[in-house]
């Protein structure tokens, strides 16, 4: 149990609220009953598959770090509870990955894997998500592709990973661990990675920065907690607001660090900060970022348009009576944060459950 209370409280609660939220099901009583039996006799419970996709999308409604929950009722969920050896596992988020990218228009999904039991963990899956770059520590400790997956990277090849083809872009593997089997990798096929290859609109030079990125974000190293059972193996995405690529992920210092090279070909002075050349290098990054999504078809949306569906979020469910839990500094998106309507009010700082929370 995640909050402090026992099981049985945290079951109690949850069947409490599925009912409460989903008047179809009936007056809870009966499963109440059949759940403290089940408790009582086996030290756990199973969800039914209408619990386990409620808790998935009300996990997702209290994740007080996102700003894209407008839709959370729309939470695609996949119940493989049945799956448990790694190559099963791994299948499973190949196809979730086929399936979610939709050619193109990005579904929001998860896939629920088996859930720890007493005696017995869950499956895991040990990247962060379940397509990030490799980082390849040089000797001179630069780092070629992604410095924030240089562990991930060493930690891999130790395990036999050869290595990718060695450019700034090469997909890691998957570590997946079930229990009584030592932690296995596989490689995702190619053509179940979908990317997008940076270019510009008025910018003819950008496309020779040689810049990409994948088409899905999705989050593998999170628990969703729901009931008192922990899933931790339950990768689930959205799709990307373009900021997080163009100003963080090519942007940041410990990223990919691309603006002095975009201020460079830009024209700009570089030498004193006033000038503002790394805001002007964000702003067509981001111009860049979200031309190209467009471009080649893949669902991405701006931190303006976010920014608005998050606040018809919060009026909706104040009158559907519930509190929005959301932590200001990661709702506020990184480029323009007070030209959006997020940024100028407080939020409920508040950790509900069914939630997803970091291993
Ligand atoms: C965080 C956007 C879908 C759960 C975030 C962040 C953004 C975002 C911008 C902050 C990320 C960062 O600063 O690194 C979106 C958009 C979605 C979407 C545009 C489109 C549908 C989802 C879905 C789920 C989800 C489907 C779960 C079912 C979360 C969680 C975090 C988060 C748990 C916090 C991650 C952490 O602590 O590292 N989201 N999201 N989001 N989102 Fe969403
Ligand atoms: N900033 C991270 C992804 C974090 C979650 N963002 C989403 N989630 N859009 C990155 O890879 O840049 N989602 O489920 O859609």
């Amino acid at each position: 149990p995640a909050s402090g209370q026992s099981l049985e409280d945290e079951a109690e609660a949850f069947v409490r609220q599925f009912h409460d939220e989903n008047p179809g099901a009936g007056p809870p009583g009966r499963r109440l009953e059949e759940v403290r039996r089940s408790i009582g006799e086996h030290g756990t419970y199973a969800h039914t598959s209408a619990e386990l996709a409620h808790a998935a999308r009300v996990a997702w409604r209290n994740s007080k770090r996102c700003i894209g929950r407008l839709y959370w009722r729309n939470l695609v969920v996949r119940d493989r509870r049945h799956v448990t050896t790694a190559e099963g596992v791994y299948l499973e988020c190949v196809a979730h990955l086929r399936q979610a990218f939709a050619h193109g228009r990005i579904r929001p999904m998860i896939t629920v894997f088996a859930p720890a039991a007493p005696g017995r963990a869950g499956p895991r899956i040990h990247n962060e998500q379940l397509i990030r770059y490799a980082g390849y520590r040089r000797d001179d400790g630069t780092v070629l592709g992604d410095p924030r997956n240089v562990a991930l990277t060493e930690h891999v090849m130790k395990l036999g990973w050869p290595g990718g083809p060695g450019t700034s872009f090469d997909p890691l593997p998957l570590l997946v661990e079930t229990p009584g089997e030592r932690p296995r990798l596989f490689d995702i096929p190619v053509e179940s990675v979908h990317e997008v290859p940076i270019g510009h609109p008025g910018l003819p030079w950008f496309g020779e920065l040689g810049l990409r990125w994948h088409a899905v974000p999705a989050i593998s190293c999170m628990t969703l907690l729901a009931g008192g059972l922990r899933y931790p193996a339950a990768p689930f995405n959205g799709w990307y607001m373009g900021t997080e690529i163009g100003a963080r992920n090519l942007a940041d210092d410990d990223r990919y660090a691309m603006l002095p090279e975009i201020a460079r070909r830009m024209g700009l002075s570089t030498a004193a900060p006033r000038t503002l050349w790394k805001d002007r290098a964000l702003v067509e990054l981001n111009v860049a970022v979200l031309w190209s999504f467009q471009r080649s078809g893949v669902t991405m949306s701006d931190h303006h348009t976010e920014a608005e569906r998050f606040m018809r979020h919060l009026e909706r469910e104040r009158r559907a009576g519930r509190r929005v839990p959301a932590e200001w500094a990661w709702i506020v998106p990184p480029l323009s944060g007070a030209a959006t309507p997020v940024f100028h009010r407080h939020y409920d700082d508040v950790d509900l459950l069914p939630n997803f929370v970091h291993r």
